[in-house]
């Protein structure tokens, strides 16, 4: 790939070569766990498929030029790619977490990663006087999402790096671009030091894999993150690498589609005289929607919205015919979550009050389905 092609271009080709043995115009799957060793020491760069594979090497090239990066490492999951993070940090290191990240990124922080003697605060990041308080000379990772799941709030990630550069910290910045994807926002364009993902959303896009990975420019970051992959083993398999591929070949087409339809949605839904909050950073309603042209080339698939009445919201979850009630996000069909009982339900009841996580609270991931029948979906499931 020449640095000169565009995003589209990258989508369908980035990582990839025809096969060599064949020509395959496709990336084989490389179902194997070992490779035949020449003599002693002399091998063509593949020894053990733990330490690496040829399918798994394509999806890393792959989802590391989707985000401007150089290196990518590839993780079983979303949480697997996270976990990896946060093993660059040892026993006595502090973390600053964005205060609403997915329930599964903070149970992990909470109730695993403390358990080895790491210490976190966890702060709303978009609040840099806020940030700034809660940076100590031994904070070595911030850690946010923006947008955030599931209230959508946004994150100045120039603004941090500004001040992580302001303050001197020692702290690597890394993002979770799992919401907006890199065809919307570009974070280490924007001064983020690591961008990791649940590529079981956007990125693969077929509710049909589970995996994470995490991207950077850094020579050294890279070489430690492949060295926890190796050491810790938890990799994406070859199987879900290629499925991942032919997802990033439609990112682009898939995105534009969510980006319209979400927006649509949002519209109607705000204009609807019966709830009480509809959550979008394209509304110009939202309190960052400066930011959010700014940061972002479009807002993504999801909409939250508060009905305002929990009893209203868990008859409606019931009633969609076309948005199917599950958890997960970021399938090209369309899917309805309630955050309180499903993905957010670890987090202690006082923090979800909060942060707006409310038993009325839906999240919607907007499909690229015909909008007008993801309308007539909710008019009726609002009628309900
Ligand atoms: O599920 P997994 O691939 O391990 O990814 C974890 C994860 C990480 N980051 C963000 C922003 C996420 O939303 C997720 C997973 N989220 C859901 C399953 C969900 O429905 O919100």
């Amino acid at each position: 790939m020449t640095t000169t092609q565009r995003f589209a271009t990258t989508c369908i080709h980035a990582g990839q070569q025809p096969d060599l043995l064949s020509g395959a115009l496709m990336t084989p799957v490389y179902f194997t766990s070992t490779y035949i060793q020449e003599g002693l020491n002399q091998h063509r760069g593949y020894e053990y498929a733990r330490t690496r594979n040829p399918t798994r090497d394509a999806v890393e090239g792959n989802l590391a030029a989707l985000e401007g990066a150089e290196f990518g490492v590839a993780f079983a999951s979303g949480l697997a790619a996270t976990q990896a993070v946060l093993e660059l940090l040892s026993s006595g290191d502090h973390l600053v977490l964005g205060d609403n990240v997915y329930g599964g990124t903070f149970r992990l922080v909470d109730k695993i990663m403390s358990r080895f003697g790491l210490t976190y605060t966890q702060v709303d990041t978009s609040d840099l006087a806020a940030l700034r308080a809660a940076i100590q000379p031994h904070t070595k990772l911030v850690m946010l999402e923006t947008p955030t799941n599931p209230m959508l709030g946004l994150t100045d990630i120039e603004a941090v790096r500004g001040l992580l550069k302001e303050l001197g910290a020692p702290a690597i910045l890394a993002v979770d671009n799992t919401f907006a994807t890199p065809f919307n926002q570009r974070p280490l364009e924007l001064g983020a030091d690591l961008v990791f993902h649940s590529t079981t959303k956007y990125l693969n896009g077929h509710s049909d894999s589970i995996g994470g990975v995490v991207v950077t420019n850094s020579a050294e970051l890279s070489e430690r993150l492949h060295f926890i992959q190796n050491a810790a083993g938890a990799i994406l398999s070859p199987m879900e690498s290629w499925l991942v591929l032919r997802g990033t070949k439609t990112l682009h087409l898939r995105m534009e589609r969510h980006n319209a339809n979400a927006l649509q949605i949002a519209r109607w839904l705000e204009q609807r005289k019966d709830l009480k909050s509809v959550y979008y950073p394209g509304l110009e309603s939202h309190p960052q929607h400066e930011l959010a042209k700014r940061q972002m080339k479009g807002f993504s698939g999801i909409v939250s919205f508060d009905t305002g009445d929990a009893e209203r919201t868990r008859r409606m979850a019931a009633t969609f015919k076309i948005f199917a009630l599950a958890e997960s996000l970021g399938g090209v069909e369309s899917l309805i979550c309630h955050p309180v009982s499903m993905t957010h339900g670890s987090v202690p009841e006082g923090d979800r009050a909060k942060l707006g996580i409310t038993d009325s609270l839906l999240r919607l991931s907007v499909g690229v389905e015909d909008v007008r029948d993801l309308i007539e979906d909710l008019e009726q499931a609002l009628k309900a």
